[in-house]
């Protein structure tokens, strides 16, 4: 057999023959599923009302006894309502957009802080980075868990971190050369854009040390792969994960394979679904992403719904880790956009103008991607019975308005305001979303 690759992080665990993988998820299933329905009274209630008990749970198979959880779950027990550890036992939230004005929220214990920085430094040897690279993170830092998150797994491994956080993209640059960065972490937009920064402010690309990155948090595909390797000269990697899990660092991309991402079987617990009816499909087949996670404390998520569409691939990996692999995300089953590396729900824009007087609840998102940045542009509906040529009064409306949007998005938009009865009305299911970017292969 082929020897495993040098860069693994954590040998013993991600080599793990199947049959240890398997024992060591069912002890830990068994735990978590305890852990809930002692602590968490809307989890105790959905297993009673599905007739199950923790002590059902003698298989992996019997996870699909358990009832999903969904986003709406967090929505409607925000903010603590999920937690299974007391409150003095949290040491840090993270939120991340809900489907209307208020966001989700994830609470960590110490040990979930633990747990993620080693996931994360996982993926960090799936990039082949070590201790002796400099990782310049660029992903947001805040509420967002792109830059706490790659910065705990790259402390862990005891490389020196540069927490540039995203934005002033001239100065990233300048750090970047200055200071010997040799891994970066940002959204792959992002990094298309201080690519093209550096081919039109003349950059001397052999004077960077950048060697690889790490790319999440929105979709993007093998052309935008190219793209960033041609223009930043570095092998670019995918990493993949989300708030109610625990955030980056649930699957990597690895540089022996480079094709799918390893998803850490001893911390969660994938399940590919038929999006319609909930079932279980096989290996290889694309179908939503459910993930059970197994050592959370904090705020444990049982058959989480990611609304996320890939498949497992079952087939070995040339890096030798053992556990399986999703393949790059395929696209969503709801209508969650990701904008600037943000989560918009079309419901949040809704819930931002209702009320607002002036204006009917009618609106179109048109998204775009204008050189390499993406711009949002809501489009909202005047009512009919404003005059259009009170022009103070819709000047001062459409401040108000985007004001709303904004708060509740967290995110610059372009608002255009219409002339009443100029969106489109559709039959059944309104259309709130033209999405003109091509984000999925
Ligand atoms: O985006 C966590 C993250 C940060 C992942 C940094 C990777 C890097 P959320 O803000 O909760 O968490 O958004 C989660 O983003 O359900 C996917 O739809 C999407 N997403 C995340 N990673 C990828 C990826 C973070 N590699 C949602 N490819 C998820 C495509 C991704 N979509």
């Amino acid at each position: 057999m082929q020897q495993p690759s040098p860069h693994i992080w954590n040998k013993h665990v991600e080599t793990m023959d199947r049959a240890s993988l398997e024992a060591l998820q069912l002890e830990r299933l068994q735990e978590t599923v305890r852990r809930v329905y002692q602590n968490v009274p809307v989890y105790r209630e959905r297993m009673q009302a599905a007739g199950v008990e923790p002590g059902d749970i003698r298989s992996l198979k019997d996870l699909r006894l358990l009832p999903f959880t969904q986003k709406t779950d967090l929505r409607d027990n925000y903010p603590y309502g999920l937690f299974a550890a007391p409150q003095e036992d949290i040491v840090r939230v993270h939120a991340s957009s809900g489907t209307t004005g208020k966001p989700i929220v994830a609470g960590y214990t110490q040990h979930d802080l633990q747990v993620w920085a080693e996931v994360v430094a996982r993926c960090l040897g799936c990039a082949h980075v070590h201790k002796n690279d400099t990782v310049q993170v660029s992903y947001g830092y805040g509420l967002f868990t792109g830059g706490l998150g790659l910065h705990g797994g790259a402390e862990r491994i005891g490389a020196k971190v540069v927490p540039t956080s995203a934005g002033n993209t001239k100065r990233q640059l300048m750090l970047m050369q200055d200071l010997g960065t040799t891994a970066i972490a940002c959204t792959p937009s992002y990094a298309l854009l201080m690519g093209e920064t550096m081919r039109d402010t003349g950059m001397d690309l052999s004077k960077l040390k950048l060697r690889t990155g790490m790319f999440g948090a929105e979709p993007w595909t093998e052309g935008m792969r190219d793209q960033i390797q041609n223009l930043l000269h570095i092998t670019a990697l995918d990493i993949y994960g989300l708030t109610e899990t625990m955030g980056p660092g649930v699957a990597m991309e690895c540089m022996e394979g480079r094709y799918g991402l390893h998803i850490w079987e001893d911390h969660f617990i994938p399940e590919i679904l038929d999006p319609a009816t909930g079932e279980p499909l096989p290996d290889g087949e694309m179908g939503e992403l459910c993930i059970t996670t197994i050592t959370k404390e904090g705020m444990p998520t049982i058959r989480y719904r990611t609304h996320d569409l890939t498949c497992i691939i079952p087939e070995p990996c040339p890096c030798g880790r053992t556990h399986r692999r999703i393949r790059r995300l395929h696209g969503r089953t709801d209508d969650m956009l990701i904008i600037r590396g943000v989560n918009v729900f079309p419901s949040q824009v809704e819930a931002s103008i209702v009320g607002i007087d002036g204006i009917a609840p009618r609106y179109l998102l048109v998204v775009d991607r204008v050189n390499n940045l993406d711009v949002l542009e809501v489009q909202v509906e005047l009512a009919p019975e404003l005059l259009a040529d009170e022009v103070r009064k819709i000047e001062d409306l459409s401040r108000r308005v985007q004001r709303s949007i904004e708060q509740v998005l967290g995110l610059s938009v372009k608002l255009r305001l219409m002339e009443p009865g100029s969106i489109e009305r559709s039959e059944g299911k309104s259309k709130h979303v033209v999405d003109k970017r091509k984000l999925y292969d």
